[in-house]
């Protein structure tokens, strides 16, 4: 069964940004959908929690230049 996240994405300030973050997550082995909000500063991510962990989601929006803090 499938798991919901939702991230507070900072340091985003443009349309590319958003859709690296976007890109980074969809990249990610186990994540079904992502999308990311700019002007909220949200990303919400869709995911097989038994592929891809939470800690992975965070990671790979930092990898990507991002600060990234899951909401609980
Ligand atoms: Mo453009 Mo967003 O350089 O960082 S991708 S502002």
């Amino acid at each position: 069964t499938m798991r919901r996240v939702q991230v507070t994405v900072s340091g985003m300030t443009c349309a590319a940004c958003s859709n690296s973050v976007e890109s980074a997550l969809r990249g990610l082995n186990g994540v079904l959908t992502a999308s990311v909000a700019l002007l909220q500063n949200r990303a919400d991510v869709v995911f097989d929690p038994s592929i891809v962990k939470v800690e992975d989601i965070k990671e790979a929006i930092e990898d990507a230049g991002f600060e990234a803090e899951i909401i609980p």
